[in-house]
């Protein structure tokens, strides 16, 4: 479908159509389509743009990022058909590897989006030796690289997972737009916002801050409370309703 430019919903439709094309392409999970129905019900009250409070964790997510020693980004269908280009983009800044993990895991998916992402960017994991414990599900397969990984962004997850990466004492980046799920309160940094503005934001953290000494980045993590960010994120949600 053609969508007019100056359609009021234009950005909205657009990201829809996105995953429809991933999903006719036989990357993104059908389920996917109905995760983001849920995504858009909250950007809708974040007035579909980046708040201050997610401003706020993207930039002291990019600082732990910088400070890590071995970081990792996670790529499911959603987030490929989403903003693939543009997370190896984020990756490449950061030097740090993707792995493709899937929770509706077949092959066939997992060939298609190692494809996509490729050719932006060829440090893409696949072969997966470990397990992740205490998570009974095809997603906890991961590589020895994964496994052992000091940071964790984890875009679009599901609770499960994100408890058993905290559990594993890793750093856990959570890019999430509903404030209350076990994901988004689980993890060690939460990004309340839409992938398709947190990744470029973040893209845009890391180039202003990739010269950094490391005590400054320190301090930036060390003041962000992620609590607090998601009651601030939580309170906008009431005062809008
Ligand atoms: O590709 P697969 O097989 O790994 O499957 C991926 C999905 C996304 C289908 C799977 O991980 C899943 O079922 O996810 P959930 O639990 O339905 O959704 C995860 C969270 O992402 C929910 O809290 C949504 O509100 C949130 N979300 C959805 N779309 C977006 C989003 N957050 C930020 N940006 C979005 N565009």
């Amino acid at each position: 479908m053609k969508l007019p430019k100056y359609h009021p919903r234009y950005e909205s439709l657009k990201i829809r159509e996105n995953l429809v094309k991933g999903f006719k392409e036989g990357y993104v999970a059908i389920n996917g389509l109905i995760a983001q129905g849920r995504g858009e019900c909250f950007d809708y009250l974040f007035n579909e743009k980046t708040q201050n409070f997610a401003a706020e964790a993207e930039r002291a997510a990019v600082a732990l990022l910088l400070l890590s020693k071995s970081p990792v980004i996670s790529v499911n269908g959603n987030v490929a058909a989403l903003c693939g280009r543009e997370i190896c983009k984020l990756a490449k800044i950061l030097k740090c590897p993707i792995e493709i993990n899937l929770f509706y895991w077949t092959k066939e998916r997992e060939e298609i989006i190692e494809k996509k992402l490729r050719k932006f960017y060829s440090n893409v994991l696949t072969e997966k030796t470990k397990k992740i414990p205490n998570l009974d599900s095809k997603r906890a397969n991961v590589s020895e690289y994964f496994y052992n990984a000091d940071v964790a962004l984890i875009p679009l997850e599901d609770g499960d997972r994100a408890e058993a990466l905290v559990k594993m004492k890793k750093n856990v980046i959570a890019i999430d737009l509903n404030p209350l799920s076990r994901t988004s309160q689980n993890a060690t940094i939460t990004l309340v916002d839409n992938i398709v503005r947190a990744i470029p934001n973040m893209i845009t953290f890391a180039e202003e801050m990739k010269n950094l000494s490391k005590d400054e980045l320190e301090r930036i993590v060390k003041n962000f409370d992620n609590k607090k960010n998601l009651k601030d994120a939580i309170n906008f949600l009431k005062e809008k309703i």
